[in-house]
């Protein structure tokens, strides 16, 4: 039996629950904190965590979408990422700092707030806080008489952003640390930030400590933080190491595919925050293993024993580039604008809000390479998002009473919802009133009433009938599913499964920029070599220059295969006829005595060294990292070598690596081939190793045996497309690795 929502009974039964929660409401707000009743059944948990709300802070909070974080200290100095506490202020001097430039760059890259890290694992301090020398008041920038927390709080101030502040409670270099005297330091500096720089939106507390066994322990008082917060600055949110922002459990940049803003109590517990935070320092990724990372955290199962409920909405941080701090080695890896887009998708699309860390330099700038980044990616965001192509659609809802109009989930405003009045499936159908393409789909839950969505599928009427596009669990806040593009009058959404009435906000039919595929992307060649370039829209033309120089409508058009006889630089970029474009793409390739040819590009990072890396008669060693191996994720390895010249041939064989803790795992499946034409080839040997059952590290060869002569050779390893059920990667794409290829 569907329950039949009936908001004066509910709103009885949330009064009394609130009563009993006198002590809690000192912390949380509204309906943001519920008891569940001793007798519960599931299904009236189930009813209690639907109605569960957010507090006016978290609202707001969520409502920003977009935050940045600013790593910024001595560290920057020290060229490293944990300082000991022992390092010399006097090596703080950025010689153009521009406080103003920072914000500018934040600001039009869509971020509505700014996060400072005020004070690090180190103790340094940005401001000159009268409790400790270790501050900006001991370094020779600005004569030992500048405020970085001032600078960057008025240029926020100023440009209309929020400001926040990161305070470490880990501090490497404060004498009292480990002892009841700390807590008072820690409160006088709270109170220091939250009373000088003006209005203070989010307090971050980081969860952090890698002190060994036998470091200081320091025991915190995080009641009374919290209360010198709330009394200061009540309309804050505390994040991660607090009861209002939770951390979404991975620095990858990649939230769950289903994420309940609504969890247990238990989550927000200080301790087992603090287990699964960072205990030594990691660059790129940090995976750790505790309980935020479940995939499963608010589930009807995850939740039906909870004692208490409480809105916790999740935050995703991770750094444009793999390391929190700014390094000068770090300049060409910054994430690329296509890795920005997808890590937004995945975040902010994924009912999370995206914290995006961009360190400014040693000369107190943000880096010309993260700003071209980061242009890029808000550019290619404001494309995708620039006209809703369902705005002028008409909406109706099918229901058991009949169907209804239901306009506001079109108006823009997500504060207003369909009004559905049960639960079970129902459907909401959109006229498009003419054909529209579209690749993106757009939900959002009105929150003010809490989150229900449990599950849906989206669905286009081509060829005369329905048929599935994409599918999902959770909206909450917003939910964006992409799909191949798709051109229809008619679309429908089936809420399959909701707690209590679903109340859908708003719906959106969007058309990303073109994309253009490069192949091969980067090969070393004997003769010549010929280059594909496509884009997945019919519409767009592609342009590219061989000279190194952006291309760009006047470039030459790619009409068929280009064929390479040198050493060439290609890029290249897809237009749209009304000027939308694909981001730009670049393919390399080196004109040698033997040739390497990859269909799919390696990771920067895992090069291999060099196009014949894999050839170089050097073998990678045990760790993955040495330089050596060719890494390349989510996509097979496709490598023909060619030899120059027909040769003769007795084995080959290709070395793996499996190191299943950064998420590589051996491939499903290995293909050894030869040709003596570089077109028709012969398989020598097709085989697979099996799964990986638990974590591991160690090498894989595939070997074939071959008595004859041959110019090519290739290699098709497949990359295990989801990763098992037993590792924190669950159902995601792992990694391929491979060094080296013998031919003997
Ligand atoms: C982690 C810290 O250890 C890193 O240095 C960084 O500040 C990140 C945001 O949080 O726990």
């Amino acid at each position: 039996m569907p329950y039949i929502f009936d908001s004066k009974i509910y709103l009885l039964v949330f009064s009394w629950l609130i009563a009993l929660n006198i002590n809690a409401q000192k912390l949380y707000q509204g309906n943001n904190f519920v008891s569940i009743p001793g007798q519960s059944s599931p299904e009236q948990v189930v009813m209690i965590a639907a109605g569960v709300t957010p507090s006016a802070r978290q609202l707001s909070w969520q409502e920003m979408e977009l935050t940045t974080f600013i790593h910024f200290s001595l560290n920057t100095f020290y060229n490293q990422e944990w300082g000991r506490g022992t390092e010399d202020p006097v090596k703080f001097n950025p010689t153009e700092l521009n406080a103003a430039q920072w914000v500018k760059v934040f600001k039009d890259a869509g971020s509505k707030c700014v996060i400072i890290t005020c004070k690090h694992h180190d103790g340094f301090c940005l401001w000159p806080s009268r409790f400790t020398n270790h501050t900006v008041a001991s370094s020779p920038w600005r004569m030992g008489k500048g405020d970085l927390v001032k600078e960057v709080s008025d240029a926020c101030r100023k440009q209309g952003m929020k400001f926040g502040i990161y305070l470490s409670p880990w501090d490497r270099h404060e004498k009292s640390y480990g002892s009841e005297a700390y807590n008072y330091y820690f409160m006088n500096q709270l109170t220091e930030l939250l009373s000088n720089y003006g209005e203070v939106s989010e307090v971050w507390f980081d969860g952090a400590c890698g002190e060994g066994p036998n470091g200081k322990k320091q025991v915190y008082n995080w009641e009374s933080y919290y209360s010198l917060i709330r009394k200061l600055q009540p309309t804050a949110v505390i994040a991660v190491m607090g009861p209002d922002v939770r951390w979404v459990g991975t620095e990858s940049g990649y939230g769950r595919e289903t994420e309940w803003s609504v969890v247990p109590y238990a989550l927000a517990i200080q301790d087992s925050i603090a287990a699964g935070s960072q205990q030594q320092v990691v660059k790129d990724s940090f995976i750790p293993q505790c309980d935020m990372m479940a995939q499963d955290l608010g589930s009807r199962e995850a939740i039906k024993n909870a004692k208490n409920l409480i809105w916790y909405p999740s935050e995703v941080d991770v750094s444009i580039r793999p390391g929190w701090f700014w390094h000068e080695n770090e300049n060409s890896r910054v994430k690329t604008p296509e890795k920005l887009v997808d890590i937004y998708y995945s975040s902010v699309g994924r009912n999370s809000l995206l914290l995006l860390n961009i360190p400014p330099d040693t000369r107190g700038l943000i880096h010309e390479n993260d700003v071209a980044s980061l242009q890029e990616w808000r550019s290619a965001l404001n494309s995708a998002f620039k006209n809703n192509l369902a705005e002028n659609a008409k909406a109706t809802q099918a229901t058991s009473k009949g169907i209804t109009s239901v306009p506001l989930i079109l108006d823009g405003d997500d504060a207003t919802n369909c009004e559905a009045t049960e639960t079970g499936e129902s459907i909401l159908e959109l006229d498009l009133g003419g054909f529209k393409t579209f690749d993106v789909l757009l939900l959002q839950e009105n929150i003010r009433v809490g989150q229900r969505i449990e599950k849906f599928r989206f669905q286009v009427f081509i060829n005369n009938q329905w048929t599935n596009v994409g599918e999902g669990t959770t909206v909450g806040y917003k939910r964006l599913l992409r799909f191949a593009p798709v051109t229809s009058d008619k679309v429908r959404l089936v809420i399959e499964q909701s707690r209590l009435a679903p109340a859908l906000a708003e719906f959106g039919l969007y058309l990303q920029p073109p994309s253009v595929t490069v192949s091969p992307a980067t090969a070393a060649f004997t003769d010549s070599m010929q280059v594909v370039l496509s884009s997945n829209s019919p519409e767009a033309a592609i342009f590219y220059t061989t000279d190194g120089t952006k291309p760009g409508k006047y470039s030459a058009r790619y009409i068929k295969p280009i064929n390479i006889k040198q050493s060439t630089e290609l890029n290249f970029l897809a237009i749209m006829p009304g000027g939308e474009h694909s981001f730009y793409g670049k393919g390399s390739y080196n004109k040698a005595n033997y040739g390497v040819i990859l269909k799919n590009a390696p990771d920067k990072q895992y090069d291999g060294g060099g196009l014949l890396g894999l050839v170089d008669g050097v073998e990678g060693t045990i760790d993955f990292g040495d330089g050596k191996w060719t890494g390349i994720n989510g996509k097979d390895l496709d490598a023909t070598v060619d030899m120059g010249k027909e040769s003769e041939i007795h084995t080959i064989s290709v070395t793996f690596n499996e190191t299943t803790a950064s998420w590589i795992f051996r491939p499903t499946e290995v293909t050894i081939q030869v040709s003596e034409n570089g077109t028709d080839f012969r398989t020598l040997q097709s085989s697979g190793f099996g799964l990986a059952k638990s974590d591991n590290t160690r090498r894989f060869v595939a070997k074939a045996k071959y008595n004859g002569e041959a110019r090519y050779v290739r290699v098709i390893a497949k990359h295990l497309d989801k990763i098992p059920d037993w590792h924190p990667g669950k159902g995601l794409p792992a990694w391929v690795f491979a060094d080296e290829i013998k031919i003997e």
